[in-house]
């Protein structure tokens, strides 16, 4: 069982912004659960994906694993010989306790956790590449220099699969799908004092992008096929095809 996320549940005078600190890592299961929609439905999926997709004697990447739910999903899908899962965060608090996690099973597909800038890292020989809700972090300058990294190291026939958040040209849908997932966090027992701090200290370090943005990127890398495969309010996920 994981702790309760409470971190914006009494008042806070200067909101700073969003770090993932000790203090998010050890309540992080509970907090993008309740936070962000259809989050299982996306992680079961990513292991369906990686299962299809993932090739002898290659490397599959989650890059932004947090305490590494989309790795642990994959490893009990892969069923091919040879793969080796990197899955790399730059909170150590995350990688720290991803670490505990990892290791509590054991698993004929290895992990090796790293703590390291996605930015920085070498991606080779990859089948499988695994963005789950961390592109959107990165400044939007960075974000094509790293796709065009990871497209350069799949494989031909390689998939990258990447969640967000979406905002939306049209300001009517746009207002409407913010509503709808402050709904949701409603639903799932966040207070109002909650969700105004939360996203007064996350607007900014998250610059979403639309999905008509995600698609022009992709083509313009060369990726082959790209689609939407899920989509819940304004949070959804794609893939793309090498
Ligand atoms: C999951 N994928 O549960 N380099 C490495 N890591 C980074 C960087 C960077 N430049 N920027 C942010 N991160 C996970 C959920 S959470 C999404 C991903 C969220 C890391 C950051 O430390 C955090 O752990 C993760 O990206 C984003 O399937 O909290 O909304």
């Amino acid at each position: 069982m994981s702790n309760k996320d409470n971190i914006f549940s009494a008042p806070i005078d200067k909101i700073g912004d969003f770090t993932f600190d000790e203090r998010v890592a050890e309540v992080f299961p509970d907090m993008i659960q309740r936070s962000v929609p259809g989050y299982s439905n996306i992680i079961s999926a990513i292991g369906m994906l990686a299962e299809r997709f993932a090739k002898p004697n290659t490397n599959i990447y989650d890059l932004g694993c947090s305490l590494g739910a989309a790795t642990l999903s994959m490893r009990r899908h892969i069923e091919q010989e040879g793969c080796k899962i990197f899955a790399i965060d730059n909170s150590s608090a995350m990688v720290e306790r991803c670490k505990l996690h990892i290791n509590a099973y054991r698993s004929d597909t290895p992990v090796e956790v790293i703590e390291a800038d996605i930015r920085d890292i070498e991606i080779q020989d990859a089948s499988v590449v695994v963005l789950n809700f961390t592109l959107q972090f990165l400044s939007p300058d960075d974000r094509f220099a790293l796709l065009s990294k990871i497209y350069a190291g799949l494989r031909p026939g390689g998939i990258l699969i990447l969640s967000e958040k979406y905002v939306f040209e049209n300001s009517t849908a746009h207002e409407l799908l913010i509503d709808l997932h402050h709904d949701f966090k409603r639903a799932n027992g966040y207070s109002e004092l909650e969700i105004s701090q939360k996203r007064n200290a996350i607007e900014n370090v998250m610059r979403p992008d639309s999905i008509a943005d995600h698609k022009q990127r992709f083509a313009q890398i060369g990726f082959s096929s790209y689609e939407v495969w899920f989509q819940c309010f304004n949070f959804g996920s794609m893939f793309a095809i090498k």
